[in-house]
């Protein structure tokens, strides 16, 4: 397979090439690709340099998947050239997983959904990857009514700049980036990506939209707080979740402990429970804390922690091009 991974020298990209490395993907030709700064530069992929490319050569070079961790605006207007030369494109960013011609994958959940006509998937957020893994099989078995979310979001959700900035902070560092409004060493900003009219910001909308176009089922109200939080090995989510119909709790963990994708850390007389410090490196979406929320019948609480750069971002887009391989739909 040719691969090209544009944004190979972001944070994400630099994510794409070791998981590609480590899941013995079947790269025959890797096409790095990043901006005109970086090109003639070279990365690393299983001990060989890579000279990086340009867009426009990259497109030219027609690789049969593009990997992309570029931003909104680069994805908007390459994406397309990229399908139109036959590449399938798998993109990071959040410009076309709202677009009803565009699948928004998780594997686990649809990738059933793809056909050879899929020439643009959308990979989807982050904070929304690791929410789903645990919504959908409860969701299948219990019927969802209300989800209330907030999220604990690390920096390297924001990317490199912004650990800069924590590391900066930590170390009290004559030149400190500013990437946030405000410090971010021991404070929490809930303010993740940019306020939109109604208040909310653009990562809060994204959590409240794309789990139910991944899930097919649009019948549950969900809202969502999302924070930023000086972390940096992964994304922790505070779950409330109503059902429509009584659950068991016992059965509620088995049904987790069985899905795959997904790793129960729930024995809390023992300190068990996710943290980023578990997740950081790791694929799995991590879930415990699980207990009844007596204020209300049929609700439960929950706590979910994943690696934000890896199941939420590199290697979901990787399990998508790998079902794609394994299907003979590129
Ligand atoms: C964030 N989910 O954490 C967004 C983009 N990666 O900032």
């Amino acid at each position: 397979m040719k691969i090209a991974v544009v944004g190979a020298t972001g944070m994400v990209g630099q994510v794409m090439l070791k998981v590609l490395e480590e899941r013995n993907f079947p790269v025959t030709e890797l096409i790095p690709v990043a901006s005109e700064k970086s090109v003639g530069k070279s990365v690393t992929f299983k001990g060989k340099e890579y000279t990086i490319v340009s867009m426009e050569d990259a497109v030219a070079m027609a690789p049969d998947i593009a990997l992309f961790s570029a931003g909104g605006t680069t994805s908007r207007e390459y994406a397309p050239l990229f399908a139109e030369a036959g590449t399938t494109v798998i993109d990071n960013s959040s410009v076309w997983r709202m677009e009803a011609d565009k699948k928004l994958v998780v594997p686990e959940i649809n990738a059933s959904s793809l056909t050879k006509e899929d020439r643009i998937i959308a990979n989807p957020n982050c904070s929304t990857i690791q929410l789903v893994m645990v919504l959908h099989p409860l969701n299948l078995k219990y019927n969802l009514k209300r989800v209330v979310v907030s999220t604990y979001q690390s920096v390297t959700g924001t990317g490199k700049n912004a650990v800069d900035q924590l590391n900066a902070e930590i170390h009290n560092s004559e030149s400190v980036p500013t990437v946030y409004p405000y410090r971010i060493f021991q404070n929490a900003l809930p303010h993740c990506d940019v306020f939109a009219d109604d208040d909310y910001t653009k990562e809060e909308i994204k959590l409240m939209t794309e789990p139910k176009k991944i899930m097919g089922d649009s019948g549950f109200s969900l809202t969502a707080t999302a924070v930023r939080v000086p972390v940096q090995g992964g994304h922790s989510e505070s779950v409330n979740i109503e059902f429509e119909n009584e659950f068991d709790l016992d059965e509620v963990k088995r049904i987790l402990s069985e899905t795959p994708g997904v790793i129960l850390l729930d024995d809390v007389k023992n300190n068990i429970y996710p943290m980023p410090l578990l997740a950081e490196g790791k694929d799995e979406v991590f879930v415990g804390r699980i207990r009844r929320d007596i204020s209300q019948p049929n609700t439960l609480n929950l706590w979910i922690v994943a690696d934000n750069l890896r199941k939420g971002a590199a290697t979901n887009a990787v399990q998508i091009a790998e079902y794609l391989v394994e299907n003979k739909l590129v």
